[in-house]
Order: C-alpha cells, then structure tokens, then sequence
C-alpha cells in the first residue's frame, strides 16, 4: 500500500471512530431543525412519521376528553402545558383540536398518538396511557418557540412495568418542592415509580406518630452535620399525591435492620446493647442493627410499616435489608422475615434489596438488585421459587457514581458510570438465570452522601437517568448507541429550558439552543 493510501486507510478510521461515538465530537450542533419522532425519548414501539403534515397548536387549542376524571385530569395537564382552553368532555376530535379518549382494547399504559394537519388525537385505556402519550406530545414540541408539531402515528406500551428513581432523602435531606421537581423531571421520561429512601444511619425522614422521637431526635441531622430534617405525614401525602396525579408511584422503604442509627438514637432500647449511640454525619456503612427476637422490635416494625402502609397508595413497600454486616445470619433473617410478615399482613407487597435473598422470603416479595456482579446465586434461587427482580446494578444505574473517573464529583466504587455505560446493557441478559419475565423492572438510584443541592440532584441525574429510562421503557430493538447518544444531545435545550443542570458529558454530541453566531463561536469546544 503507498503511502497515500495509508493515510487514507487512517483518516477512515478515524472517521468511522467519530461517528461511533468515542467521546471525541464535542462540538455543539445547532438546532434549526424541526424536532421529529427519532427525538422522543424513551424511543416508541413504533412510530409513521407523516410526511409534509404539520399541526401548529393555536393559542387557547381546545381540549376534550372523555368524561372521566383520570382523563379530565390529563386533559388539564395539557392546557396548562400548551396554554389550552379548559378540557371539554367529549368522544371525538372537533376540528383543530387535541383530544384524549379512552377506549377499550389497550394495555396497561399503551396508548396510541395521532399528530394530522387538523389536531392531535391520544388514545388509550386509562389516564396513565394518556398521560404517557402526552410526554411523548411534549418531546414533539420544540423546547421554545411556536408549537408546531410534526404528522405522525405512534403505537407505544412499556416494555417493563416497573420503571424506577430512588432518592435518598435520609445521607442528605431534601424539601417537599425537591421531590416534586424529580418527578416532574422524571415522568417526562416515562418513570413510574418513585422510590424515597426515608431513613439511614444519619437520619430518620417521616414523621411516625407513635414513636415522635424517631424525627425529633432521629431527624436532626444528615452527612456532614447539617439540620437535616424530616416530613410531616402532610409533606408526604403531598408528595403521594403529586406523584399520584403524574401516574407514578411512590415506594417508601426504611432500611432494616442495618442503616439504623437514627432510629437507635431516639430508642436505644431497639439496639443489641442498648446503649444510647452518637449521632452519625459520616458515611460508613453496614455498622448499625437493630436487635431482633424482642416483642419492642415486633412492635416499633409493626406501628412503622403499618403507619406508612396507611399513608401509602401504591402496593409496595421497601423494608431495605441491605449490608448489615455486624449481624449474625439467623438474627437477620428472623428480622427480614417478620418485617416481610408485617408487611404482608397490610396488605401490601414487601420489595427488599437482593441481600435478603439469603433469608426466608415470604411469597411475592420482590428484590432489588444492586451488585455489580452478573452472577448472583441466591437472587437466581430465589428467582426460580418465583421471585421477581428489580434491576439496579450499581456500575450501571447507581447515579450517585462519577461519569467520568477521572473527573466530577460523585462516587467511584462502581463507577465510572457514563451514559454509555448505563445505557448499553440488556435488562433480559444481565444476570445469568434471570429472564426477562422474572423482572419487574429497573432502577437508578440516587445515593446522596456526596450530593446535597439541587444543581447536585441535576448533574448526578442527567443524562444518565434519560438511558436508564429508554432501557426500561422501550424495545431492545430501538436500542442503539450511535441513535440514542443523538436522541439524549437533543434533550438539551429542553433541559436548558427547565434550569436543569445536566452534565455535559463528552459522548453526548449537545444541541445548543439558537443563539447569536458571536455567542455560538465563543462557547468552549
Ligand atoms: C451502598 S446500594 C448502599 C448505600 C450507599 C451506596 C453508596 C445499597 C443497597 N446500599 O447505603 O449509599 O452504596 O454508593
């Protein structure tokens, strides 16, 4: 070969490594086009983009929905959005406007969308297909500007039915209007299920009436040493029903029987000594217990749960059951295992992190995987008795990790954990002896020793969450790297025009809202 054709071989090569997406194409694309259906995220089941077929939404659009109040509720969600007349109740499209229907014969959250020159028409069997099938409405509207929106068809339905966020609001507490916002961000994603991690070594975060000491004394401070704080069974109910409006479902857990110093520091009579410990504002894990085999703990479980159960909606609730490592195993299995009882007895579906898999397990009781490892021989055990999974495997879903290792803030034990990283695995392959019909569904959680501010919420979030989302909602078909890094870089200027603070990691290639050549030129590569 001459030297030429060297050179040539090369610079292909380097070519086809851009355009696969190594990181290296960081500079910003403008965004003059018009958004399409390849830009919704998580990507639909399918989608006819129709050609030359626009509908621009007028100012005060009419609205009509069946009549029904789920459907009402969506259909004031979409005035409010596009700036629309209030909802009408009706069973068909008038001209020029957007209705929300529903109709018989679709699956739970399935819903179908229909952009023509003379309206939009979203269809499915209960609100939370039509409020799905407005998110992907609003992914087809441009971030600012005039709405106008493209000709399509779109039939789309999850592929896993539990789509998850955890917050921990227990290391790092966080206010009412905080949860709101993640699961404003979050739904717009298609996650439907919120899961508030709400007690910790460092604190305990909801008020339980029959034992008040847990937040006035286990409540008082968090990592690092700040005030902490807690919610009221009113802060709660708000963010049940917030959450609830938006289809999504809260799963409160408290850990137990490890992760439980706050609780032991406002009833040391639950701890093995009964000493009363030291408040805790470090990170270290896997050193606290609660003493099980006493009628005290059968009780202080007994009234906790049964508290939250009543307070709760959906069917879940997270008992934790993670490294509790000072604990002989019969003594944490005879706690998991009457935890899991009491738990049952409400009437609600008991959901544990996978070490419990090593204990009895009560029927139905659903784990949470968080290894890094893609072999887990009890988590296989228990899936062949019938158990299902929760995925959130920490080197691909743990949001408190860094996206890249060698910089940013966030954790590394698991890391780095970039959006390619979260984004390219299989849920139906990952762990041997797992298939696709044991798993209920993923989640990322947001771990939040290291992260104590809402722009920390942001930059540890997103992107990531958005791949983690895609994963659970969508096709394994749809899932392509070189598609989904593009269809991620076009979030951006709705993030910008939300404040949300993502981080703008190298193997996205950002769209940059329109702006001012100078502005443009100026920007760092
Ligand atoms: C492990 S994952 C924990 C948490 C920590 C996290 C930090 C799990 C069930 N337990 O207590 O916050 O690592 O990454």
């Amino acid at each position: 070969m001459g030297r030429g054709l060297v050179l040539a071989a090369v610079a292909g090569l380097v070519r086809t490594a851009l355009a696969a997406g190594t990181g290296v194409l960081t500079r910003p694309e403008q965004a003059r086009r018009e958004l399409t259906i390849a830009d919704v995220l998580p990507a639909p089941v399918s989608a006819d983009p129709v050609d030359g077929v626009r509908f621009t939404v007028p100012a005060g659009v009419r609205i009509v929905t069946t009549a029904d109040p789920e459907a009402t509720r969506v259909g004031a969600y979409v005035a409010d959005l596009l700036h629309g007349a209030s909802p009408e109740p009706g069973d068909r499209r008038p001209a020029g406007a957007i209705a929300l229907l529903l109709r018989p014969g679709y699956a739970d959250e399935e819903y179908t969308l229909e952009v023509d020159a003379d309206g939009v028409t979203i269809r499915a069997s209960g609100g939370a297909g039509l409020s799905w099938g407005v998110q992907t409405l609003r992914q087809l509207l441009p971030p600012t500007g005039p709405a106008v929106l493209p000709g399509v068809y779109v039939t789309d339905r999850p592929r896993f039915a539990y789509r998850g966020v955890m917050l921990d609001v227990a290391r790092h507490f966080f206010d009412v209007a905080t949860v709101k916002r993640l699961v404003d961000l979050a739904t717009m994603y298609k996650v439907n299920h919120l899961h508030l991690h709400l007690s910790d070594d460092q604190g305990w975060r909801i008020a339980i009436d029959s034992w008040p000491l847990l937040t006035s004394v286990g409540g008082r401070t968090q990592v690092g040493g700040g005030a902490g704080g807690y919610y009221t069974a009113d802060d709660y109910r708000q963010i049940v029903a917030y959450a609830q409006e938006r289809f999504m479902t809260v799963v409160p857990e408290v850990d137990v029987p490890g992760h439980t110093n706050a609780a032991l520091l406002a009833y040391p009579e639950l701890a093995y000594d009964g000493v009363v410990p030291r408040q805790y504002t470090g990170t270290r894990v896997g050193w606290s217990a609660l003493c099980p085999g006493r009628e005290l703990t059968a009780k202080f479980l007994t009234d906790v749960l049964g508290e939250i159960a009543a307070m709760t909606p959906g069917p879940y609730l997270h008992i934790g059951g993670d490294e509790a490592l000072t604990m002989p195993a019969g003594d944490y299995a005879a706690l998991v295992r009457q935890a899991q009882e009491i738990v049952a007895a409400q009437g609600k579906t008991p959901i544990g992190w996978h070490e419990l898999a090593g204990a009895p397990l009560a029927a139905g009781t659903v784990l949470q995987y968080w290894g890094i490892t893609p072999w887990a021989r009890d988590v296989m055990a228990a899936v062949r008795a019938g158990h299902r999974l929760i995925l959130s495997p920490a080197d691909r879903t743990y949001l408190d990790q860094r996206h890249e290792f060698w910089r940013g803030p966030g954790r590394t034990w698991a890391g780095p954990v970039n959006a390619q990283r979260a984004y390219g695995w299989d849920p139906a392959t990952y762990l041997a002896g797992v298939p696709e019909s044991a798993i209920l569904g993923l989640e990322a959680p947001l771990w939040t020793e290291n992260v104590s501010t809402v722009d920390q919420i942001d930059h540890q979030t997103f992107p990531r969450l958005a791949a983690i989302a895609e994963l659970g909602w969508s096709p394994s078909s749809t899932h392509d790297w070189r598609l989904f890094r593009h269809r991620l870089g076009a979030q951006a200027p709705r993030w910008e025009a939300l404040g949300v603070r993502f981080a703008r990691v190298d193997e996205v290639p950002w769209v940059t809202v329109e702006a001012p050549a100078s502005a443009v030129a100026s920007r760092p590569d």
